[in-house]
């Protein structure tokens, strides 16, 4: 971490003057063999209220594309838009599908979709193929290109994800209002110009790996709730949701052959207030939904400790055999599996083969963190056992940093969370190949209070406001590890203190962009002056999206936003 990013909280400069920022911008990605010109149309986060004349600007999309030359002009979306999909692809159609439906409700124009065909004008999505020469190298699996001129907007990628992720670019370079579930043409002066500003757009991202975690087990999310907060993530190209399906204060996902697990322990959560859990087709269709915004799921059940739920239920599963309440707290580390019982793993195995049935994803989560409870070598014990579990499925088992003190082997995923140095074993770990997700809880934490003043939310690991949560370096945070063990970002939001829709929106917003910035954007685009810029535009948008997110001090956010 560099320290001359490192900015004060006193007041700054509105923006670096227009030269400076060209200079700055240029000379950052030459670096990376990329050129980048600045838009000079008005920032939507100019003084005074969010007028439908306001532009987007490419400068104000999160996360910064890796390069966007504006050319002047404007794409208009009116009334007989037509949206194209490319012929042979089903994922594609669904994209451009996906797209009309974002559009419809505030345009309130009809969008068409059709596969295959090319009206000269409207919107076509394209996928490379090998009439086109190929896929594009350099856009890899992820990335797309955004060519709009006065009279066509094409997405191009090589893959329906690449196709997706230009869509949530497009949809930043909208104005605001187009995030409103109503039309928005009620009265002529109201009438919005759905305008998009001509230019190109090369982008893809920088780590595979960006997740955002929830914890559906402190406090019960259902369905519908998860489902919010997959579309909220989707609009910053996030790719992975890592569920915390299990603590000490809940068990949150049915499993067949053992019942107890939630006819016990979901009934409750943190207050004691009734629980909840998912039913097997619940937790698919959630998959499903992740999937077509093309976000992978992760399912965590967390071993061998943070168990109360599943020792309440089934109390073989403890060494001393003795049924315990469901823990309805906040505290941790007290709760253990017994190693030394055949119940454990005839448990363990049931729970990862369903799991691991039930998730078309890579990784399988087994937890490990915090076993204050479980000896080391029962802890090694367990932790192989399950990662074993996992690997015969054929999936990669994922856990916690700690897990990196069993042999847990490779392919895995260690998570680092903690706010001190890398521990040995850790470091040993990424040498041997175990890869590392970054979630510095001082950093990624959105649990943790933004300052003294934030009513939610615990602060072990500090106040997180959002430059704590922009200002770090992913690929050179932890000393001794070696950038290409790193494989991306994870932002957790732990939910002891979190409640309610709003909630989540509030300690997620507007920290959880910035860590999507970072897993994305490329290191040369890398500036807070800047970017609390991008994310002041973003405030507007938050309005219309109905998304209640905290009003940094840090952050110039329009007037009225
Ligand atoms: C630590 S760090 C936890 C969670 C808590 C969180 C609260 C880690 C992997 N576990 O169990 O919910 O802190 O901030």
């Amino acid at each position: 971490m560099s320290s001359h990013r490192r900015s004060t909280h006193a007041p700054k400069p509105r923006r670096l003057p227009l030269l400076a920022t060209v200079v700055v911008a240029v000379v950052a990605l030459a670096g990376i063999g990329v050129g980048v010109a600045i838009g000079r149309g008005s920032r939507a986060h100019s003084d005074g209220p969010p007028t439908a004349a306001q532009r987007a600007d490419y400068r104000d999309v999160v996360p910064a594309p890796v390069s966007a030359v504006p050319t002047g002009g404007q794409f208009t979306i009116t009334d007989s838009t037509g949206i194209y999909a490319p012929t042979g692809s089903s994922a594609a159609r669904g994209v451009a599908d996906y797209l009309a439906a974002l559009l419809r409700p505030a345009t309130g124009y009809a969008l068409p979709v059709a596969t295959g065909g090319d009206s000269g004008s409207g919107i076509r999505l394209v996928l490379a193929d090998a009439a086109d020469g190929g896929p594009d190298k350099q856009l890899g699996d992820e990335g797309y290109r955004l060519d709009i001129s006065d009279d066509q907007l094409t997405i191009r990628a090589n893959l329906p994800a690449g196709l997706f992720h230009g869509v949530q670019t497009l949809r930043q370079l909208l104005p605001p209002q187009i995030e409103n579930s109503k039309t928005q043409h009620a009265k002529p002066t109201q009438q919005v110009a759905w305008t998009v500003p001509s230019g190109h757009i090369a982008d893809y991202p920088q780590f595979g790996y960006r997740a955002a975690g929830l914890d559906v087990a402190r406090h019960f999310f259902t369905v519908a709730q998860v489902e919010r907060y997959i579309d909220e993530v989707s609009l910053y190209k996030v790719n992975y949701l890592h569920l915390h399906l299990t603590d000490d204060q809940g068990w949150r996902l049915a499993i067949d052959g053992w019942p107890k697990l939630t006819s016990v322990g979901a009934a409750t959560e943190v207050g004691g207030h009734a629980g909840g859990y998912y039913t097997q087709q619940q937790y698919r269709d959630l998959v499903a939904y992740a999937q077509a915004r093309y976000i992978t799921i992760i399912p965590e059940v967390d071993v061998p400790g943070h168990v109360t739920a599943a020792l309440a239920s089934y109390p073989a599963l403890s060494c001393d055999g003795k049924a315990r309440a469901v823990f309805t707290g906040i505290d941790t580390g007290f709760s253990s599996l017994c190693a030394s019982k055949p119940t454990t793993y005839a448990f363990l195995d049931s729970v990862i083969r369903q799991l691991a049935a039930l998730t078309p994803g890579p990784y399988i989560g087994i937890g490990g963190d915090e076993a204050q409870a479980t000896s080391a070598g029962d802890y090694k014990k367990i932790v192989d056992h399950a990662a074993a579990d996992v690997r015969a499925q054929g999936k990669t088992p994922w856990g916690w940093q700690e897990i990196a003190s069993a042999s847990v082997g490779t392919p895995a995923v260690a998570t680092y969370w903690s706010t001190g140095f890398p521990t040995a074993p850790l470091k040993r770990a990424a040498a041997a190949g175990t890869k590392l997700v970054l979630d510095p809880a001082s950093h990624t934490y959105l649990d943790q209070k933004y300052d003294n003043t934030t009513a939610l939310g615990l602060h072990w690991a500090g106040y997180v406001e959002v430059e704590n949560a922009y200002d770090w370096d992913p690929g050179a945070y932890l000393p001794g590890v070696d950038a290409s063990s790193v494989l991306g970002v994870e932002a957790d939001l732990w939910t002891e203190t979190v409640v309610f829709d709003f909630d989540i929106d509030y300690m997620a917003f507007p920290r959880l962009p910035a860590i999507a910035e970072l897993g994305w954007s490329p290191p040369a685009t890398h500036d807070w002056s800047a970017f609390r810029l991008r994310l002041a535009s973003q405030g507007p948008r938050w309005n219309a999206m109905g998304l209640n997110y905290y009003k940094s001090p840090l952050v110039p956010w329009p007037a009225g936003s």
